[in-house]
């Protein structure tokens, strides 16, 4: 049984955004506002659904799921793209697929050291964030 990733986290550190948002198209105003966002991450379960939260000043993103369930994913305000997005656990990893005109986009979520790890990929750019558990 994986440690919970439920909770309020908040950023420590994030590595390669830039290269993330590049591979998503985002455009270099946009960038910039994202890239000195203090993010933080509220993770929620109530049964078998989650709900995943990025909340920042500037803009919020959430959506919820059940583990080994596709789903249709707007990544609204974000890229703005539909995905067909699958979400299993691998080990102590819960990782999710985002199909969709992306290639290889995906990320992982897992606890190590009880900071929460994130790892976000689109198409050969990989932008890993960690956080800490604030409540
Ligand atoms: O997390 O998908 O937890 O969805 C990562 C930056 C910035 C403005 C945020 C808004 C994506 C737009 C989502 C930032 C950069 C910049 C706060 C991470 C794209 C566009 C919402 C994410 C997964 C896993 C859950």
């Amino acid at each position: 049984m994986p440690a919970s990733l439920c909770g309020t986290w908040e950023i420590l550190n994030s590595t390669n955004l830039e290269g993330y948002m590049i591979a998503l198209g985002i455009g270099s105003s946009m960038r910039k506002i994202a890239l000195k966002l203090k993010q933080h991450k509220v993770i929620e379960q109530v049964n078998d659904k989650y709900v995943i939260k990025t909340l920042s000043t500037f803009r919020n993103y959430a959506f919820s799921f059940r583990v080994d369930e596709e789903f249709d994913e707007h990544t609204k305000g974000l890229d703005n793209r539909n995905c067909k997005s699958l979400v299993t656990w691998k080990g102590n990893r819960m990782v999710c697929i985002q199909n969709g005109e992306k290639k290889n986009r995906g990320w992982a979520h897992w606890i190590e050291d009880d900071k929460l790890h994130l790892e976000l990929y689109c198409e050969g750019q990989t932008c890993k964030q960690v956080f800490k558990r604030v409540a």
